[in-house]
């Protein structure tokens, strides 16, 4: 008989994880369990259900080498009962046990099933974050306006992060304007840090291509990091090696080069390999020896204590309907581009081709080419959310859904920016070499070879005309479409609908 099971989620291998630091090692036993249920409530990248399994397993080996017993259940175990609730009443009977710890899982979805779950469920905070439910909620009660960077300002305050007796370091808070410089010519970084698989990763690699090989996405080559040391090891050849650029070419765009100057650590931090601590340490350390500028450091940190921990309070601020809201009441079918059929697009074509190769796009990439172009579409946003979620590494609802419904879809109605994030193809040609190596022309904005999202652009804001001009941040985008002639007007708007059309009808465009 034990007294209690200790729930570790696969985004939950942080040793000193809440419900692991509540536990007894001598008495009390580890549920970690690999099932259906989570691996498959949205088609997962092949490469995120890898990275997962692999760094599971790990993590309950060395669970058990510091003296835990761990109850690990493969995803082929004949027992395996495919879902978590059914994985902890399976143990609970073997074991003799009625009580279970967990921490606070990072969807609404498994919230609910863990309270739903006829065991005696504690779900402890998830304290591995800067701000808790309650610190958010209290900052956000009483605004009319949840902007992240007055958030954020907090966050440098209450952790110290570059600041300087009670000042910013460098006499700003933000250093924004510097890093947004567009693709440079030649990239002297050579990407993430890559890991030859060893033999559990080998055989979690055979597993998931049985299992899940018709999902989207390549499985092989397969170089993530899958233990703690490792990701370490990633992150210490970030900061030396790009992140004195990463602020420089943060926005920035290049054909066949998804990682440029970027981090490549969501997947490790939002699994528990590194913590937001260890990270952000880092980097201040690298300012601090004069080994990268303010703008690349501050820049990084802020992504990271600023929009990190302010997606995850939206997230649990607006409740589990946030991933149904549309505001815009966009329902057009996601396009089979999406998946990789052909498209004409080559800004599209290419991050979708980076995101089917390593699971991973950056920043830019996701917001301002599949984002714009779905906004921009009318896609339906929950569509939207459902192909973020499965297709990055580094996908869990706490910060996919605010990213995606809220950031790039306006689906929420303004709660995390204040206007949508669109743009015509202008955009894309300053900040990528894309546009060169296009079958449309992005200097062309109507007739044969218009590039799609200079239509597209001026069709949204005519269509949602009405909740959209009064923004004073889009008024000069009204005033520029006003004083375009009648007849240009209505031959872009005319173009735009038979490109959708178009594209409805599963035509290559
Ligand atoms: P870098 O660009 O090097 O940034 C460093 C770190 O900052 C990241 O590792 C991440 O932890 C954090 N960060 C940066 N921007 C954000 C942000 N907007 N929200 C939260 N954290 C941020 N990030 C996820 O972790 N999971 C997602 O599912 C996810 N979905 C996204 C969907 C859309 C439409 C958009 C626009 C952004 C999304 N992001 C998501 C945020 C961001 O794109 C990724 O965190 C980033 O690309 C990860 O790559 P990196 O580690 O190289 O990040
Ligand atoms: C994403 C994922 C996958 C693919 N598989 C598992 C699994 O088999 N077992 C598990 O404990 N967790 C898995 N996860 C992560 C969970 O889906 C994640 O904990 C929730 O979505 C909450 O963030
Ligand atoms: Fe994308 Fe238009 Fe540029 Fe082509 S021309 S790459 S569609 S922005």
């Amino acid at each position: 008989m034990v007294s209690r099971l200790v729930l570790v989620l696969g985004d939950q291998l942080s040793p000193d994880i809440h419900a692991l630091r509540e536990a007894d090692r001598a008495e009390d036993v580890v549920v970690m369990a690999e099932v259906m249920s989570e691996a498959s409530y949205v088609r997962h990248h092949p490469k995120k259900i890898a990275f997962l399994f692999a760094a599971m397993r790990k993590f309950a080996a060395r669970l058990r080498e510091d003296g835990w017993t761990v109850d690990y259940t493969e995803l082929d175990d004949t027992e395996n009962a495919g879902s978590i609730p059914g994985e902890l009443l399976r143990r609970a009977e073997q074991r003799g046990a009625a009580e279970v710890l967990a921490t606070e899982p990072g969807e609404w979805r498994l919230i609910e099933a863990l309270n739903d779950c006829p065991l005696d469920v504690t779900q402890l905070s998830d304290d591995r974050f800067l701000a808790s439910h309650a610190r958010f909620e209290d900052w956000a009660k009483d605004r009319k306006e949840l902007r992240m960077e007055w958030f954020y300002r907090e966050m440098r305050r209450e952790t110290g992060l570059l600041m300087e007796g009670g000042e910013p370091a460098g006499g700003k808070w933000n250093f924004d304007h510097e890093n947004r410089k567009p693709a440079p010519g030649e990239i002297d970084y050579g990407g993430p840090m890559e890991f030859t698989p060893d033999e559990v990763v080998e055989e979690v690699l055979d597993l998931v291509e049985a299992r899940f090989g018709e999902n989207f996405g390549d499985l092989r080559p397969f170089t993530l990091a899958t233990e703690p040391g490792q990701a370490r090891r990633a992150l210490t050849h970030f900061i030396k090696n790009a992140l004195p650029k990463f602020g420089d070419y943060q926005d920035a765009m290049l054909e066949g080069n998804g990682f440029l100057y970027h981090a490549h650590v969501s997947f490790y931090l939002n699994a528990g390999l590194l913590s937001w601590q260890e990270i952000c340490e880092a980097a201040e350390e690298a300012w601090r020896q004069g080994d990268a500028p303010i703008n690349a450091v501050e820049g990084f940190i802020r992504q990271i204590i600023g929009w990190r921990e302010y997606m995850r309070g939206i997230y649990f601020l607006q409740g589990p309907d946030y991933t149904s809201r549309n505001i815009l009441r966009h329902d057009r079918d996601l396009p089979g581009f999406y998946w990789g059929a052909e498209t004409r697009m080559n800004c599209v074509g290419s991050a979708v081709r980076d995101t089917k190769e390593h699971a991973y796009a950056h920043h830019i990439q996701r917001l301002m080419v599949t984002g714009n172009f779905a906004l921009l579409a009318g896609i339906d946003p929950h569509q939207v959310h459902e192909w973020y979620l499965e297709v990055y590494a580094d996908a869990y609802e706490w910060v996919e859904a605010p990213n995606v419904i809220g950031m790039s879809q306006f689906a929420d109605g303004g709660i995390v920016g204040s206007k949508p994030y669109i743009s015509s193809g202008n955009y894309i040609d300053r900040m990528s070499d894309y546009c060169g190596g296009c079958h449309y022309d992005v200097k062309t904005k109507t007739g044969e070879g218009a590039c799609p999202f200079n239509l597209l652009y001026w069709a949204f804001l005519d269509r949602h005309r009405d909740r959209f001009e009064r923004n004073p941040r889009m008024g000069n985008m009204y005033r520029t479409w006003d004083r375009m002639k009648d007849e240009k007007r209505d031959t872009i708007l005319a173009e735009a609908e038979e490109f959708l059309g178009r594209m409805e009808k599963g035509e290559v465009v």
